[in-house]
């Protein structure tokens, strides 16, 4: 089977384009409806990857279909080019982190041609570029002017051998991944940007927007707000207590200890009063060297009793002990909880696992009982419940009353006082009320630490005064220039900017004697939480961007991205819009109008690709034997593009592919200039261009492509194609395969670029009238043809049928007792005979 020259036409016509400058977007065009397309801009890894293919090559298709469509489309690509692979290139093979990064870069520009997507590089971003940094770094100071950029102490985990912090996911089971050594946590000064401050604001505005629901969800889990009450429990005899925050300000009667984070501040307070207090810093030791999510996973409990420390319970009056357990973390709510065993899981395991703690019951389930999910039925009545259901319910009842069982739902207070017979939902508030409680709503959402004690970075744009004092760095002085006379490899407690001595004389200089830097960098986060404005701008000298362009441009159309940045990414970007907003520094509130998240592609084994598994798959071989065209249509084939999933590559599908794009390019052998089109291929032409239309608008490319074959099918029946519908086959076969359909494009005769034809309109009428002949049947005999839209109800065809003068006689003016339709293929009327 004869195939066409991929190489030659892909090289062709990636030239031609170039040469005609298809793809850059006059931004301040007022005759065109602008449309702002982002795909997240990748990190220059330095090899292209299938998943740079899936997320560019694909997107890439939506932009080709909506600048046909007459729109002004922005399709801008940049770098995200600061982090620690260049860091971890220096120190193993003592390369130079810019040299390396830029060369990477060089690299990807090259294969991100090859994909043949319609870019526009001449608003190309590199974030580590001093002429955006120096952005990044006004921006931070306008943050921290603003006093959401600050310094607090913060737990880090630390490496004592590589003498460096470790970031959480390098704590592999208490241990240094590099080395191995066991990991301490250290309290050490850092910058935080103050994201809680927008938590209610980044729920409420996250509602309007037109994302899938489980994006929105992930989000909400992420900033975690909960309701509930500040309550007090104060040491006797002394002038201190316990804060703790609880979602359970009902069950306050069933507190029998307290539980505070091994890294509670109380606890070096108390220290001299805490009779077993080897014990105690033994455990805290222990705690250190776990990271928090261990801690939060359900494993056995462990804890400590502070000997000779108790507490009061301001419902009972009566004292309780304080333990130290690692289930409580430091960071969240007051880093103390009360523990009520009989209503909490945690505490139900962590009170029998420590046997002397009481489990007192407060609520009584009540009616609920009666819909207790059947495990914990099973669990009360070992084995024979099936038939015993009633007795069964019977005894957890009992169980749950006698604290035997614990119960998390609601009720009716038992235990409680002069509460007790009260709703406990309703109760609440009247019980934060008796204990001198406060109602406080908390966030799971932590404020964003953006210093990072690393090089390759953008510098802090910070200086410190002889008293110590943090002063942002004035603009004039920017871009706040990465040294380059930096020792790489971490040896010190210190961050690798303090081995530049250029650095600190730049500060004595500038600033004077007893000032110096910030030797810290921000985390690349920052980098990409405001780059999709300077696309609007780059060249900008005098300002981040351009408010006339801004609000034209923003909030960007759709944004296609990863699922992995469905958190941290795209809230960290919403957050500090939304900063920027307030200080009217932006002009929207919300950076994104529409997101998608695309799946994965897997190995062809259904496996992640990765090196050590021998299953991965590089694009640049696909391409050089297949062609660009075939690899992008397959990508965009294999499933739908805004949703989760999972697509393994499979390569018999790309050569599949191929053999389809084959079959498109001998199609040209049928065109003839005299050739007539017949109903039936005009009306599949319609529904083609409204499949593909519609399809395209929400990113499910692969039925679009589907439509596409099924229309080949029928143009490969005709002997003769009229070129018109020769040339709207190509157009909307473009944005898929646009080498191809450029190529074909000429060699039909066709003028320019097949860029530039504009997207077909279906007919309306021949939309509507598709019909399709049926066959009118009166008692099971065969009376006639009608002509219907497949989508006829039942009512129309019947009218349609009476048309036949035939039927209507035979019915005779009556209604049919009974009628039998199967659209598209058979209606049968049952008259009475
Ligand atoms: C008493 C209680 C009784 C609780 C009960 C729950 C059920 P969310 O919903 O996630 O906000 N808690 C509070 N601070 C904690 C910390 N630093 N580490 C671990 N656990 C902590 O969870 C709030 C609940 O988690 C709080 O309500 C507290 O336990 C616990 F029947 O207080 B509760």
């Amino acid at each position: 089977m004869e195939r066409y020259d991929h190489q030659k036409i892909e090289k062709d016509a990636q030239e031609k384009w170039a040469s005609l400058n298809l793809y850059q977007a006059d931004l301040s065009d007022e005759t065109k409806e602008p449309y702002y397309l982002l795909a997240e801009f990748p990190y220059p890894s330095g090899d292209l990857h299938i998943g740079h293919w899936y997320a560019f090559a694909v997107t890439d298709i939506y932009a080709r279909v909506l600048r046909a469509q007459g729109k002004n489309v922005l399709f801008p690509i940049g770098f995200d080019a600061f982090g620690l692979p260049a860091e971890n290139a220096a120190i193993k093979h003592g390369l130079d982190p810019k040299e390396w990064t830029y060369k990477n870069m060089d690299r990807m520009r090259a294969q991100l041609r090859s994909m043949g997507a319609s870019f526009d590089w001449s608003k190309e971003v590199v974030t580590c570029d001093p002429s955006y940094y120096q952005w990044t770094q006004w921006l931070f100071t306008k943050l921290f002017e603003q006093g959401l950029a600050e310094r607090k102490k913060a737990a880090v985990k630390w490496c004592p051998k590589d003498q460096t912090v470790l970031a959480n996911e390098q704590v592999i089971d208490g241990c240094c991944e590099r080395c191995g050594t066991e990991v301490e946590e250290r309290q050490l000064i850092q910058w935080f940007l103050k994201i809680t401050d927008y938590a209610e604001r980044l729920l409420t505005d996250l509602e309007p927007l037109p994302w899938r629901e489980e994006i929105k969800d992930a989000q909400r889990a992420w900033i975690g707000k909960s309701d509930g009450a500040k309550l007090t429990f104060s040491i006797p005899n002394t002038d201190q207590s316990v804060e703790v925050f609880t979602t359970r300000p009902d069950t306050i009667f069933g507190v029998t200890y307290v539980v505070l984070a091994p890294e509670h501040p109380l606890v070096e307070a108390l220290l001299p009063k805490i009779k077993n207090a080897d014990t105690v810093l033994s455990y805290i030791a222990e705690t250190k060297k776990k990271t928090e999510r261990e801690r939060s996973e359900n494993k056995e409990k462990t804890g400590v009793v502070l000997e000779g420390i108790s507490v009061l319970n301001p419902a009972t009056q009566k004292t309780i002990p304080v333990y130290l357990a690692d289930y409580v973390l430091a960071s969240y709510g007051t880093g103390a909880v009360m523990a009520v065993p009989a209503h909490d899981e945690r505490d139900f395991e962590f009170a029998i696992k420590m046997q002397t703690l009481p489990i007192v019951n407060v609520i009584d389930p009540g009616d609920a009982i009666h819909s207790m999910p059947v495990t914990i039925l099973r669990a009360a009545h070992e084995g024979s419940y099936e038939n015993e259901m009633v007795q069964a319910r019977k005894l957890l009842h009992e169980r749950i009353l006698s604290g035997r069982e614990y119960y998390l739902g609601t009720g009716t207070l038992v235990n409680s006082g002069e509460f007790s017979g009260r709703n406990s939902e309703e109760a609440k508030d009247d019980l934060i009320a008796f204990v001198g409680g406060e109602k406080k709503t908390q966030y799971r959402l932590r404020d964003w630490l953006v210093s990072r004690q690393r090089y390759w970075g953008c510098p802090i744009p910070v200086v410190y005064d002889p008293d110590g004092k943090p002063h942002a760095v004035p603009s004039e002085h920017l871009p706040w220039i990465l040294p380059t006379d930096v020792n790489v490899t971490p040896n010190g407690s210190e961050a690798p900017l303090a081995s530049s001595k250029e650095l600190k004389e730049r500060v004595i200089k500038i600033f004077g004697e007893g000032w110096t830097p910030e030797y810290d960098t921000l985390d690349t986060f920052v980098d990409s939480s405001w780059y999709f404005s300077r696309y609007l701008d780059v060249k900008n000298e005098h300002h981040f961007s351009d408010m006339a362009m801004m609000k034209k441009w923003l909030p960007v159309n759709r944004y296609s991205g990863g699922s992995e940045h469905t958190t941290m990414h795209l809230l960290y970007a919403r957050f500090f819009t939304k900063a920027l907003y307030d200080l009217a520094l932006v002009p929207t509130a919300e950076p994104f109008i529409e997101r998608f998240n695309r799946g994965l592609i897997m190995g062809p084994d259904g496996q992640k690709m990765s090196k050590s598994k021998g299953n991965v798959i590089n694009p640049d071989d696909v391409v050089s034997e297949l062609g660009a065209d075939s690899v992008r249509t397959y990508l965009a084939f294999i499933g739908p593009y805004n949703e989760p999933g999972s697509y393994p590559w499979k390569p018999e599908g790309v050569v599949a592919m191929r053999k389809f794009l084959d079959r498109v390019s001998r199609l040209i052998e049928r065109v003839a200039d005299d050739a007539k089109t017949p109903l039936s291929i005009q009306r599949a032409l319609a529904q083609a261009i409204q499949k593909v239309t519609d399809d395209s608008h929400r990113f499910k490319f692969n039925t679009a492509i589907a439509a596409l074959m099924t229309f080949l099918n029928q143009l490969e029946k005709e002997d003769a194609l009229s070129v018109e519908v020769y040339r709207n086959y190509l157009i909307l076969l473009t944005p898929f395969a646009p080498h191809l359909c450029e190529y074909l494009w000429s060699t039909s005769g066709g003028e320019g670029s097949v860029n530039n034809a504009p997207w077909p309109e279906p007919s309306a009428e021949l939309l509507t009238h598709t019909s399709i002949e049926l066959a009118v049947q009166v008692n099971g005999k065969l009376k006639g043809l009608i002509s219907a839209s497949p989508e006829a109800t039942e009512d129309d065809v019947v009218a349609l049928a009476r048309s036949l003068p035939v039927v209507e006689q035979l019915l005779a003016s009556g209604a049919p007792k009974r009628v039998i339709y199967v659209p598209g293929k058979i209606l049968n009327l049952v008259v009475p005979r």
